[in-house]
């Protein structure tokens, strides 16, 4: 049986992969349609595995064939994550299936404590472009709910939310925080002021950032952990993956999303800076390195699977020249190892953390630089990625985590981003660009449409 699915899956791949040499030659719609038709069997595939196995859980375990809850109960990560997929891909059922979990499963007036940042871009973000796209008002009253149990997070001597908060109580802990866990809610922070006319949302959300941008060094440039109750920097490396991304990601589409002047300017600020001081040639391409905010010295050559994202931003935000480049360096980090690792050190090219989570980063960037150019390259490029997930990864139930790129040995973790992100972004660098037009929606740092304003 896996023998047969294997011999037709290789065939269809020698049928539709671009021939050497004829790189720059377009996909035809055949292939694209092609592509676009595997994506939707991938969503189907983990989502039948989710309710076989996981139905109610936030999440699948695939290979033990078990649910898995973040907290003491269950805030059903994965249908909200997923439900946007479902819709833009057309999967109507599954879109109706999620959709009802959520208006009939959840709850947040549970005495957990959670962390702010993923249940913000997760489920905060699920459920306002869900309502976006539904117009369904249930989901914008758990929404509503969800936000004023968040804000008792903002209650530092800052400004800046601590990390975890209890959604009854309003109890909060963890003053040791980082920039992405403090600067990324003014997209859904922002979505909550227009849709219920409380401008405290988008205020707490944008003094928050600017917190952060207040403290950079005299090189622009901000560290990796900061304390919110003091201000005062705990960790001076500056990179662009994890713990800062997504507070840049936020900055410049803040303006996009809202027309933030002041946000435009801290993120113009900041990628001048990072182009100065972290943006680096070795032989195999550009990297963005990690160095000291204040002096501006390497700390450590390391690149990996979320700064990969960074590409995106600049191709979304006009800068192809640097953006390209960039994408070479993140299509050599794929291709060098297998699949690409968490992280790599790019001067000596060894792994440092060989493990793969199904994350989107990668993907996502050719999908801007496609959109932004259509040099049929970058489809080229997320076709290679789509079928080493889609091939290595897979598994009985749905889709697995790569325990180590260079054995390819799996993990029990289908993280919810892989429906929300992944395979969404995988479906538009292929798909038809009238299915999500990005002159009328910005992406949450999870994938999640928000429709823009109309302004003059
Ligand atoms: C997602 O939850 C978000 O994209 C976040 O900003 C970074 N990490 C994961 C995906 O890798």
């Amino acid at each position: 049986m896996n023998c047969r699915i294997n011999i037709a899956l290789l065939s269809a791949l020698l049928v539709f992969l671009p021939v050497e040499g004829s790189a720059q030659k377009a996909f035809t719609a055949r292939q694209k349609s092609v592509e676009c038709e595997k994506i939707k069997a991938a969503c189907l595939h983990a989502w039948s595995g989710y309710k076989k196995y996981a139905n109610g859980y936030d999440a699948l375990k695939p290979i033990s064939k078990k649910g898995h809850n973040w907290y003491g109960v269950s805030f059903l990560m994965t249908p909200v994550d997923a439900f946007d997929t479902f819709f833009l891909l057309g999967l109507k059922k599954e879109a109706e299936e999620a959709r009802e979990m959520m208006v009939s499963g959840l709850n947040f007036n549970v005495d957990e404590e959670v962390q702010l940042f993923e249940i913000n871009i997760r489920l905060m973000g699920g459920l306002l472009s869900s309502y976006g796209l539904s117009k369904d008002k249930r989901l914008l009253a758990l929404a509503e709910d969800l936000g004023a149990r968040l804000l008792p997070a903002f209650n530092s001597p800052t400004g800046m939310p601590y990390r975890y908060v209890n959604l009854k109580s309003g109890k909060t802990r963890d003053a040791l925080s980082n920039p992405a866990e403090i600067g990324t809610y003014l997209i859904e922070f922002g979505k909550l002021t227009e849709y219920t006319g409380d401008s405290n949302y988008y205020q707490v959300a944008k003094k928050a950032a600017l917190e952060i941008f207040r403290r950079r060094s005299d090189n622009d440039l901000v560290g990796t952990t900061i304390d919110v109750n003091t201000g005062a920097w705990k960790n001076t490396e500056s990179q662009i993956g994890a713990r800062i991304d997504s507070y840049y990601e936020y900055l410049y589409k803040a303006w996009l999303l809202f027309g933030d002047k002041d946000c435009l300017e801290a993120w113009e600020i900041h990628n001048k800076a990072i182009k100065k001081h972290l943006l680096t040639q070795v032989q195999s391409g550009w990297y963005f390195t990690r160095v000291d905010m204040k002096s501006g010295k390497e700390t450590n050559p390391l690149y990996g699977a979320l700064d990969a994202f960074y590409a995106g931003i600049l191709a979304l935000s006009g800068d192809i020249g640097t953006a390209a480049k960039v994408q070479q360096g993140n299509y050599y980090m794929w291709t060098h190892f297998n699949i690409e690792p968490e992280e790599f050190n790019f001067r000596t090219d060894s792994v440092l953390y060989p493990n793969y989570p199904l994350r989107p980063e990668n993907i996502e960037s050719c999908f801007y630089l496609y959109r932004k150019t259509k040099n049929p390259e970058y489809q080229r490029m997320g076709y290679r990625m789509i079928n080493d997930i889609l091939t290595k990864c897979k598994t009985d139930a749905g889709f697995a985590e790569v325990k180590n790129v260079k054995t390819l040995e799996l993990s029990d973790s289908m993280e919810s981003f892989f429906l929300a992100e992944t395979l969404k972004y995988a479906y538009l660098l292929f798909a038809p660009e009238k299915t999500l037009d990005l002159s009328k929606f910005v992406f949450n740092t999870e994938a999640h449409p928000m429709e823009r304003a109309k302004r003059e």
